[in-house]
């Protein structure tokens, strides 16, 4: 009665029929946001499922657990909502009050995607947040063992870029600062994760991409980025032109490595590139130690 009920409002259903399946389906990936559990349940009780969801570690997204029980005493809504229940209904419950309570619902869980969505962005630029950014990088380092492929890890820093804030002030800075990274944006694949590092610093990590192609790949980005001026709006249309240097390395394919040891390799090339010049990439591999110049700057 109650899938038919949820269903004419609008929501897609899964029906679980015992409390243990009922927690099988919220550890999926693709879980409901929203759980309706009666109290009474065999293998697993409401509250149970409740606390279990709640102990879940790093669970992500938010589930919104509501418990439909025939219990109704002061004691018992306070055992349910104790063990992580969001909302209570006794029964037998009347429709308009569920229609309603699950509204409420549903504007906690939109109201957390969208703090989860802002969390994992940067709000100058749009890009991925830098702690984004690491939560995919482990992921994408465990994948690229599991699948013997590298991952590339490229650090691009704009050249000058205080001269910008100095001589057209800090709002023009934000300008050049969002340009570049719609730039960069156009230039990486689909499936590249880019994110804001720092202040003026941009994090990609291309997934399957070995040395070679990292460096292609790397000195796309460096040839976009400095394709044209500036143009920025609030210093009058004055055109600034863009480049940035890049420092490229590789995972191993063999053995895992943190994404802090990577990044400590992309930023020694980084600063290998800054120091011979600026707008260019510089590769340098895990073991290595002489880095390798690969482009040389457009202009002198
Ligand atoms: P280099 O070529 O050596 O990288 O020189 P640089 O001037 O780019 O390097 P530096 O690290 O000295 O300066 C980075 C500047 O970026 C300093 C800081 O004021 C500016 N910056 C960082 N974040 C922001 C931001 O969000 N907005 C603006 N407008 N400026 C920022
Ligand atoms: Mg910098
Ligand atoms: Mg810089």
């Amino acid at each position: 009665m109650l899938e038919a009920t949820l269903r004419k409002w609008g929501y897609e259903v899964i029906v679980a029929c015992d409390g243990a399946e009922a927690w099988e389906i919220l550890q999926r990936d693709s879980a409901p946001a929203i759980a309706i559990l009666d109290w009474v349940m065999p293998c697993l009780t409401g509250p149970e499922v409740c606390r279990k969801v709640r102990h879940q570690q790093g669970q992500e997204p938010y589930t919104y657990l509501l418990l439909l029980t025939s219990k109704n005493m002061k004691e018992d809504l306070i055992e349910g909502m104790d063990s992580g229940a969001d909302d209570y209904i006794t029964k037998p419950f009347d429709q308009h009050e569920l229609q309603v309570r699950l509204r409420a619902g549903t504007r906690i869980v939109k109201l957390q995607q969208e703090l989860r969505r802002q969390a994992a962005h940067d709000p100058l630029t749009g890009v991925l947040s830098r702690s984004k950014a690491f939560e995919m990088f482990d992921r994408e380092l465990q994948r690229s063992l599991r699948e013997s492929l590298p991952l590339s890890v490229l650090l691009v820093d704009l050249d000058h870029f205080k001269s910008v804030n100095d001589t057209y002030g800090h709002l023009a800075g934000d300008e050049v600062l969002r340009e570049a990274a719609r730039r960069l944006k156009e230039a990486v694949r689909s499936y590249d994760i880019l994110s804001r590092y720092g202040g003026e610093e941009f994090l990609i990590l291309m997934p399957g991409c070995d040395e070679e192609s990292a460096r292609t790949q790397a000195e796309r980005l460096r040839q976009a980025m400095a394709e044209s001026p500036v143009i920025i709006t609030s210093a009058n249309g004055a055109a600034h032109p863009l480049t940035a240097s890049i420092g490229v390395t590789i995972s191993s394919p063999l053995a895992l490595e943190s994404p802090e040891s990577l990044v400590r390799v992309a930023d020694e090339a980084l600063y290998a590139a800054k120091r011979t010049g600026r707008n260019r990439v510089v590769f340098r591999a895990t073991d290595d130690i002489a880095a390798s110049v690969l482009s040389e700057p457009v202009s002198a």
